[in-house]
């Protein structure tokens, strides 16, 4: 990885830490537990990549990073409770995320189902607030993309496609699209951002849309190898579940050679759709790269 993306990486890690713990700290009342699981599940771990995508793509329109930061935010909260709600029983039942216990392991499930639905509300109180652009209209797109990105026709629509799929034939088309929704939504949201930050209008998107397509489906192919073959310690969290839960993978599908393979090949298709941008879009390149050769 090149020293530039590690600071980079490094230097979002603590802001959004700094931030997160400013924004939850425990009020002296019956609340105080949903706050502390908050920050358990919030605080400290995980690479931060939606943000830095945010700052990434906010890059390219010149864009206040205090503006990009707090977008940011709002995506790595939305995130925090996806992973959360991803962990519980009724869904993945997983005991390690992160290298720590997962938040119904640490409290109990009911405070892991509150504390996951309080961070959403956060992510949208942040991404409306006036502190992240003086423009209403900004302000509006941003809530609406972010809403589209979550709900029944973005991540959520992708995790209950995803628990449909165990029970039905798995076919490459499916597992794209079904991934495109789970995991590509979030971070398609994160590269857009930036765009509607910098009051782009959409016909302008056009090369960053395709970019940040190529992108997640590299990052959850990714993530299936990390799966199949990862070292739990490094990445902190349960390997090998994906197939033995019957889940519609990539790995599934190609073996290890072919998805490796595939997710090199998006990882440069995605560069390439950066091509005759300058050097302000070396942070969205080098995101590409990370994204497939990563050990977490
Ligand atoms: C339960 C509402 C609900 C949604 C679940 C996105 C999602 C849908 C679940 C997350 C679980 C998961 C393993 C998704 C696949 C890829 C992915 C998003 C991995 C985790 O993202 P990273 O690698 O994690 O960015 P860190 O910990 O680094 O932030």
């Amino acid at each position: 990885m090149p020293d530039s993306l590690s600071f980079e990486l490094a230097r979002m890690a603590q802001e959004i830490d700094s931030r997160f713990d400013l924004l939850l700290t425990p009020p002296q009342d019956s609340r105080r537990t949903l706050y502390e699981a908050m920050r358990h599940a919030a605080i400290g771990g995980g690479k931060r990549l939606r943000p830095l995508l945010v700052t990434g793509s906010a890059r390219l329109f010149a864009v206040e990073p205090e503006c990009a930061l707090r977008v940011g935010l709002a995506v790595e909260a939305i995130h925090v409770y996806s992973l959360i709600h991803d962990d519980l029983p009724a869904m993945d039942d997983d005991d390690v995320r992160r290298g720590r216990p997962t938040l119904h392991r640490a409290y109990d499930e009911a405070t892991a189902i509150l504390a996951g639905d309080a961070l959403q509300a956060l992510a949208f109180e942040i991404v409306s607030a006036e502190a992240t652009h003086p423009d209403p209209f900004v302000r509006a797109e941003l809530t609406g993309a972010l809403a589209a990105a979550v709900g029944p026709a973005g991540m959520v629509g992708g995790q209950a496609m995803d628990m449909a799929a165990q029970q039905l034939a798995q076919d490459l088309g499916m597992v794209t699209r079904l991934q495109q929704l789970k995991t590509g939504a979030l971070i398609a949201f994160s590269v857009e951002a930036g765009a509607i930050l910098g009051r782009v209008a959409p016909d302008g998107r056009t090369r960053l849309r395709a970019y940040a397509h190529d992108l997640g489906l590299a990052f959850q192919i990714a993530d299936d190898l990390l799966d199949a073959e990862g070292d739990p310690q490094s990445i902190g969290k349960a390997t090998s579940k994906d197939a033995a839960a019957g889940k519609a993978t990539f790995v599934g599908l190609l073996g290890v050679d072919r998805a490796r393979m595939q997710a090199r090949l998006l990882a440069e298709q995605a560069k390439e759709h950066l091509a005759g941008v300058g050097r302000e879009a070396d942070l969205l390149r080098d995101i590409a790269d990370f994204a497939v050769d990563r050990d977490r």
